[in-house]
């Protein structure tokens, strides 16, 4: 099945109906959508990272889940297939793919459904509006980054911290200089690397053409990335789509805070859903410097939107009496585009 998941498109696919060998799903995968190619001419990607995504469902084994998610990045020209990390955005498709696929069965008008990433062993809840016993695409809500309105389907993710880096802040700091820019090393679900825009000669308000255009500044945050991953735990990064690079400003539309990322070579159309959590949550890091250029609104439950290319992302974090952040929350929309038989 061919769906839109929030700001993402990819294939969804039913692990069964993949070959169980890696190397051999990896290589039907390339074939699915045309990697490597810088058009894809010859498959079903869209020739960028955000449309050339797979989800890969089975329903759960595991005790209060009801499917496992594995989501896979294909690699647009070169022919690389990773689960080195997550997506919140394909995410939102999950729970509709799984009740029509008859892995979950639709309990009322709207179904909870909790699904286990396995990319990172976390545990998310999407609700899926399935009036009648069907999920329905159609609706009032309304997200950046898509034209119309869909119908909504919130996310709420706990325990992301440290998702794939062992730790919230993997070296233990606040900040970190790296080729003189200082940077806070974080993971609450996206490995991110979050600097002040100005630092590196942008202003946070680029578009994402300006972006993708800016080599040197691509070959500056590229030498920041390389460095930073084995001090995230994450070894060598130059083959991996993580850590996702995120440079901050201050808000310029009533939000907390601006950002333009890197995923981690092209700049994002907007902001990836567990990134942008990442982000907000360095924006609550005494001493960081995305807290230097954030506003924050006050209390234990705070909305933060975190403005992007496309407009902004809302995302709800709850913090602890110690302010660290124990559970986030989005909204997000996807939309079943085709089912049906691709050839390789
Ligand atoms: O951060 C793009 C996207 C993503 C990932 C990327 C995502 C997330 O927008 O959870 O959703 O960062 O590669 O789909």
């Amino acid at each position: 099945m061919w769906m839109r998941g929030g700001t993402s498109k990819g294939g969804y696919f039913l692990a069964s109906d993949l070959p169980a060998d890696t190397a051999e799903r990896d290589a039907f995968l390339l074939r699915v959508m045309g990697s490597p190619d810088p058009r894809q001419i010859d498959g079903m990607g869209g020739a960028d990272p955000l449309t050339s995504k797979v989800a890969v469902i089975r329903k759960s084994s595991r005790e209060g889940i009801d499917v496992d998610y594995l989501f896979l990045q294909v690699f647009v020209d070169q022919a690389i297939v990773t689960d080195q990390q997550n997506c919140g955005n394909i995410l939102a498709g999950v729970g509709p793919f799984a009740i029509e696929r008859g892995l979950v069965r639709a309990t009322s008008d709207e179904t909870r459904v909790a699904i286990f990433m396995q990319n990172t062993g976390q545990v998310a809840v999407a609700t899926v509006q399935t009036p009648g016993g069907v999920p329905t695409y159609r609706g009032d809500a309304r997200i950046d980054g898509v034209p119309g309105t869909h119908a909504p389907i919130p996310l709420e993710f706990r325990d992301t911290a440290g998702s794939t880096c062992g730790a919230l802040l993997p070296t233990g700091n606040a900040v970190d200089v790296i080729d003189g820019v200082r940077c806070t090393l974080i993971d609450n679900g996206m490995p991110s690397i979050v600097f002040k825009a100005e630092d590196v000669g942008a202003t946070g308000y680029e578009s994402r053409a300006e972006l993708d255009a800016a080599n040197e500044l691509k070959a500056r945050i590229e030498r920041i990335r390389l460095t930073a991953g084995p001090l995230m735990n994450l070894g060598d990064v130059s083959k991996k789509s993580v850590p996702k690079m995120m440079l901050v400003a201050p808000p310029r539309s009533g939000g907390a805070v601006t950002v333009r990322s890197f995923i981690p070579h092209r700049a994002h159309a907007s902001i990836g859903v567990l990134g942008a959590v990442s982000v907000a949550t360095a924006c609550l890091v005494p001493g960081s410097p995305a807290a230097e250029v954030a506003r924050i609104p006050e209390g234990r439950r705070k909305t933060l939107s975190v403005e992007h290319p496309s407009g902004e992302m809302s995302c709800v974090l709850e913090v602890d009496e110690a302010g660290r952040v124990v559970t986030s929350a989005l909204l997000r929309t996807a939309r079943k585009l085709m089912d049906g038989t691709v050839f390789v």
